[in-house]
């Protein structure tokens, strides 16, 4: 069985590919001077959204590698159809068949449905462990699904934490995206590694930014963790992809990646808008803490 074994390890070695680094090893730069992208859902699209970062790079080739797949035995499913309807039709075989075994082919078709399972297990599993941890993060965003609203807490920069609400069709402005905008985005700068943390504060929700290759539910009572990485500057949407209640549509997400030095504009004025919103003094960082300050954001003061 020489040919099968020769088989199973060029199988293998398909799967296995390159290997998947968080960080960029002889990858383009991060495109940080090129006039900002907006990547949002568009009217009749087909397929996945573009990528803004490498999670979402990972996740198109292995969408790729799976389509091959499934065009290749497509194809090959329909052809034998074909063959089999026309070199095995009625009139040209008035007495059928009374075949009812065949070793090699039963054998066959069951290795081989096998040995794709496994071409496509290997790199799937490896993109799950891809997205499922931050090596090395450079910062931390703790992300609370409420209803409904996003609370957004920056550890790492001490206590500096807000809300972010949807804009009302009514208060729109020329450009603006219906049910996607909102009045305060998450900000994070380009070609920084974020760890996430996903917590709920009343019922399930779902962080989903398809551009950056993020979904992560939040669920109240624990703490789920992802990580993206935006390698251009621009404004990635996304919305709670979980049906969570009513207002489900209120919980669009928009995501602002900017260079670092406009990043640390921005956090300084945050940290005097939003902590002083908040009621709460700076604070040590506190990296990797859950946000559990729900109870001192602007909407808790607003009620
Ligand atoms: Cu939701």
């Amino acid at each position: 069985m020489l040919p099968a074994r020769a088989g199973v390890a060029a199988v293998l070695a398909l799967a296995a590919g390159p290997a998947l680094a968080q960080q960029a090893t002889g990858a383009a730069a991060p495109n940080t001077s090129a006039s900002p992208e907006v990547i949002a859902p568009i009217d009749w699209a087909m397929g996945l959204q573009r990528s803004a970062g490498p999670v979402k790079d990972a996740i198109h080739d292995f969408n790729d590698l799976v389509m091959y797949i499934i065009v290749a035995i497509t194809v090959f499913v329909g052809a034998l159809l074909a063959y089999v309807v026309w070199r095995f039709r009625a009139e040209k075989n008035p007495v059928p068949s009374r075949t009812s075994h065949h070793t090699l082919l039963e054998v066959a078709w069951t290795v081989v449905p096998v040995l794709i399972l496994i071409v496509i297990a290997i790199p799937s599993f490896r993109l799950i462990y891809y997205e499922d941890r931050a090596v090395d993060a450079d910062m931390t965003i703790n992300v609370t699904g409420r209803q409904w609203f996003w609370h957004y807490a920056y550890p790492d920069a001490g206590n500096m934490a807000f809300d972010s609400y949807p804009i009302a069709e009514a208060d729109l402005k020329p450009g603006q995206l219906r049910n996607l905008e909102v009045d305060n985005p998450l900000v994070i700068p380009v070609g920084k590694t974020i760890r996430v943390l996903t917590t709920g504060q009343d019922v399930i929700h779902s962080f989903f930014v398809p551009s950056l290759g993020v979904q992560k539910y939040t669920i109240p009572g624990r703490t789920l963790e992802t990580w993206f990485k935006a390698d251009r500057a621009g404004t990635f949407y996304g919305q709670c992809n979980q049906i969570c209640g009513q207002n489900h549509w209120f919980m669009p997400i928009v995501v602002k990646a900017v260079p670092q030095a406009e990043y640390d504009a921005w956090l300084a004025d945050a940290r005097t808008r939003f902590t002083a919103d908040n009621g709460v003094a700076p604070a040590a960082p506190a990296v990797a803490a859950v946000a559990q300050d729900g109870a001192t954001t602007v909407a808790e003061l607003r009620r």
